[in-house]
């Protein structure tokens, strides 16, 4: 495979300089309007996961052996312009630098991201080579739409945290992060959390409908305790990335998980982040069970960029199958006639709620392109 150098991008530099500031600028001015983020948030909490790093490179002495000019693996776990923050093979963290003789075989997208790995030479501190990615989260940039912008790679998991009251279950919400799991081929596990405040009847129609298209559904209170054991052995020794509206208690859920992690919770972390600098960059927290957690400012953003509703419809698996008896082949099953979807739909074969969704969905890429 042809590998592009840095060299052969500079001419690109400028301009993704340019962009970044601007996109750091635009992040500030975001944060501070953001009532109800839909990213993690874990912002604040910078010095707990440095210290959380920490307990990852207790054993140094593996790393001082290796042999001057061998290449080792490393995950980038946090990088700082041009500093790369990686996790060896033996746990032991390395701060590392690209050069202009860094190879990757990504094109047109963010040359090195958390969750990459690199092949490093330890003893000069240098990455020499990013491997390929298995999978990413990006976002088309703000400024050029047609620069990728790499939040986050080799994300095993996206847990789509929601919760069932308070804030109230939102379908259509959760779909759309199941959608774009699914656009970034993403395995995608939803938690329902505060199964604590409402009784099960409320949600179990819902979850339910997961289930039968084949989800895992995770069934947590973080304040009880009730299904910590299976989400803590669904998060061990794989990354994943938790997305969900604000309040749903996705920090709570971590901090029950592993209270090393203290990190902020509820209100007052909501007040505190409004008009404060929020990084645009990505972190892998370890959690002190094996794996990580990926703190991604801009999942809210989490799009389903320069998607189609064809492309749409098309990762909808109950659709699916009735999508292809539509009379025209780009039916978006919306006012077309003969169309197999709605048909079933007014036969009771597609339950209304996933319809009802899926024209959210609709809707909602409408707002985000018009
Ligand atoms: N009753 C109940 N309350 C919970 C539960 N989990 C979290 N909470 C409460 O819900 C509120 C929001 O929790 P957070 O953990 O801050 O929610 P979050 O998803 O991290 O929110 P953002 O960081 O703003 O995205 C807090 O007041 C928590 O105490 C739960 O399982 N049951
Ligand atoms: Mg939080
Ligand atoms: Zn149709």
């Amino acid at each position: 495979m042809a590998q592009n150098t840095w060299t052969t991008r500079r001419r690109d530099k400028r301009k993704r300089d340019e962009q970044d500031r601007h996109e750091e600028r635009r992040e500030q001015r975001r944060a501070s309007l953001m009532e109800q983020g839909h990213e993690l948030g874990l912002e604040e909490s910078e010095e707990q996961s440095d210290q959380a790093l920490q307990r990852t490179v207790k054993d140094r002495s593996h790393h001082t052996a290796s042999v001057a000019g061998a290449l080792v693996e490393g995950l980038v776990v946090h990088y700082r312009r041009n500093q790369f923050d990686l996790v060896l093979a033996d746990g032991s963290a390395l701060r590392a630098a690209s050069r202009s003789t860094t190879r990757t075989p990504h094109g047109d997208a963010t040359l090195i991201t958390v969750g990459d790995r690199v092949l490093v030479n330890p003893g000069r501190g240098v990455i020499e080579e990013v491997l390929q990615r298995r999978n990413r989260i990006s976002r088309a940039s703000k400024i050029h739409r047609q620069v990728e912008q790499v939040l986050v790679a080799n994300v095993d998991q996206l847990l789509v945290v929601a919760s069932v009251q308070d804030p109230y279950l939102k379908p259509g919400l959760i779909d759309r992060y199941l959608l774009a799991a699914q656009r970034f081929d993403i395995e995608a596990v939803v938690c329902l959390n505060k199964v604590d405040l409402a009784p099960r009847e409320l949600w179990e129609e819902v979850a339910d409908s997961y289930r039968d298209s084949g989800l895992r559904v995770l069934e947590c209170s973080a304040t009880t305790g009730q299904g910590l054991n299976e989400l803590r052995e669904a998060l061990r020794d794989r990354i994943s990335v938790l997305s969900g509206q604000s309040g749903v208690g996705k920090s709570s859920l971590l901090n029950a998980l592993d209270p090393d992690l203290k990190l902020p919770v509820g209100e007052i972390m909501r007040q505190a982040r409004k008009g404060r600098h929020t990084t645009t960059h990505s972190r892998l927290i370890p959690f002190r069970f094996g794996g990580y957690v990926a703190d991604t400012p801009g999942i809210k953003e989490f799009t389903l960029w320069r998607m189609t509703p064809q492309e749409v419809a098309e990762l909808y698996p109950d659709l699916r199958e009735w999508a292809a008896k539509c009379r025209f082949n780009d039916c978006t099953h919306t006012h077309e006639p003969d169309c197999a979807v709605a048909a079933a739909v007014e036969e009771g074969q597609i339950p209304l709620l996933r319809y009802r969704t899926y024209l959210q969905i609709l809707e909602s890429l409408h707002e985000e392109q018009g």
